[in-house]
């Protein structure tokens, strides 16, 4: 399946002068705020977030797992699919491979694919959560943290091998989360699990190529319901300094105990110069990986307002590596996943359109009520025609999720691919 240049220009000429009208009616509004609209467009252009390797099929539950139909069933149907939704969107100009459920077998050949269709290799991820074949050791009670000494080697051994993997596709960082922790009260000795953690991440990062950096991610629980090793961005932040300058501290929204406040943990993060990467998806109760934006748009927006203030203003911070940690099992994973894109972009134009200058004076003044005003005039702004004049700039779909049922991609990957699919991942 392939989609043609010219086939989303005649989708997109349909819909043009209704966009145009919009499009310009919201430049005249913005402009008498002074806002740049031009410069809103052009980072929306720029602003690319890789798509896990893990969600281009349906996603299971404990319970069950459904096929979608057309799944991919190799890493290089997978390139492939996020090619498309590249193609649709112009945002999505990443993959973040998860190892060893996608381990490239000819190297040449899936960097060639990713390359034609303009996709980079963002972070790699390694995967000490669940024991693979031919495995000597188990990681049944943990890994880099675990009790004995030959688990902990082979752990390390695993992630350094992702990172051989990675450097030969052009990645340049690490994405480290432990599942390690415990179900029951006294299992574990906390100071005993995080000491061994912190020199296994030690012994990785050591090995990692100069120009590589090393993401920690945190989690307060799940799949262990008593502790984790790495519960929370202190404990991250803390084994990322024990580590080195290149080491930094990961945020998956859904990595939180509910009403935490993110957007607080993002800007301390950003201050201290020490926030790598992000997974973006949404979630009601734990980490339920659902589409970003669907629950709690304004939580989104407010995280996006800390991001774009640090990206202002924290210069020892470095660029972000932003990555989709969203899957489900019941929508199409690709529509899925440019809905979360498309939801990812609004709340950013939506951050971009905040009056910094006028929020801080307001804040300097205590003027509460102003303060409010100022962040919510913003995201009250439907931003839409910003988003889709961003993709017709880059040479998108006007509206990606109508084109993509126009040019009957699912149809297409069924018929090629199957209708009883399975896909590797979660
Ligand atoms: C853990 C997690 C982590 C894994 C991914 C599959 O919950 O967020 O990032 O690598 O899910
Ligand atoms: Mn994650
Ligand atoms: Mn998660």
């Amino acid at each position: 399946m392939n989609i043609e240049t010219q086939q989303l220009q005649d989708l997109n000429a349909k819909n043009l002068s209704t966009h145009k009208s919009q499009f310009d009616f919201l430049t005249q509004t913005l402009s008498k705020s002074n806002i740049d609209v031009n410069q809103v467009i052009q980072k929306l252009a720029d602003f690319q977030v890789a798509i896990p390797s893990w969600a281009l099929g349906a996603g299971g539950t404990r319970f069950g797992r459904f096929s979608y139909g057309g799944e991919p069933a190799s890493l290089e149907q997978k390139i492939e699919d996020i090619g498309l939704i590249h193609k649709l969107t112009q945002t999505a100009g990443a993959v973040s491979l998860h190892i060893p459920w996608d381990v490239p077998e000819d190297y040449n050949a899936i960097k060639e694919l990713a390359a034609i269709n303009k996709i980079k290799f963002d972070a790699v991820n390694s995967n000490t959560f669940q024991d693979q074949k031919n495995q000597k050791e188990t990681y049944k009670y943990g890994s880099l943290s675990n009790t004995s000494a030959a688990v902990r080697e082979q752990a390390i051994a695993h992630n350094k091998e992702v990172v051989e993997i990675g450097n030969k596709l052009g990645s340049k960082s690490l994405t480290v989360w432990l599942a390690d922790g415990a179900s029951f009260p006294g299992q574990n000795n906390f100071q005993t699990a995080l000491t061994h953690t912190q020199n296994s991440l030690i012994s990785i990062y050591e090995d990692m190529p100069a120009d590589w950096k090393m993401f920690i991610e945190y989690k307060p629980y799940e799949p262990y319901f008593y502790s984790t090793v790495i519960q929370d961005w202190g404990t991250s932040l803390m084994l990322a300094n024990g580590c080195g300058e290149r080491a930094y501290t990961l945020v998956d929204l859904g990595h939180h105990l509910p009403n935490t406040n993110i957007e607080q943990i993002v800007s301390i993060l950003m201050l201290k110069g020490k926030l790598g990467g992000f997974h973006f998806n949404d979630s009601k109760y734990g980490d339920d990986d659902i589409t970003v934006g669907s629950i709690k748009p304004y939580a989104l927006f407010l995280i996006f307002n800390e991001l774009v203030y640090g990206m202002q203003n924290n210069p020892q911070n470095p660029e972000l590596g932003w990555m989709i940690d969203a899957s489900h099992n019941l929508k199409d994973p690709l529509e899925d996943l440019i809905q979360s894109l498309e939801a990812i972009q609004e709340a950013y134009a939506k951050a971009l359109l905040i009056d910094q200058d006028a929020l801080r004076a307001a804040q300097e003044n205590n003027d509460v009520t102003l303060c409010q005003e100022i962040l919510q005039t913003a995201y009250r702004t439907d931003v839409r025609p910003l988003v889709q004049e961003a993709r017709l700039k880059t040479g998108g779909a006007l509206n990606p999720i109508a084109a993509y049922r126009e040019l009957g991609v699912r149809d297409a990957l069924i018929k090629t691919r199957g209708k009883n699919t399975v896909a590797t991942g979660l």
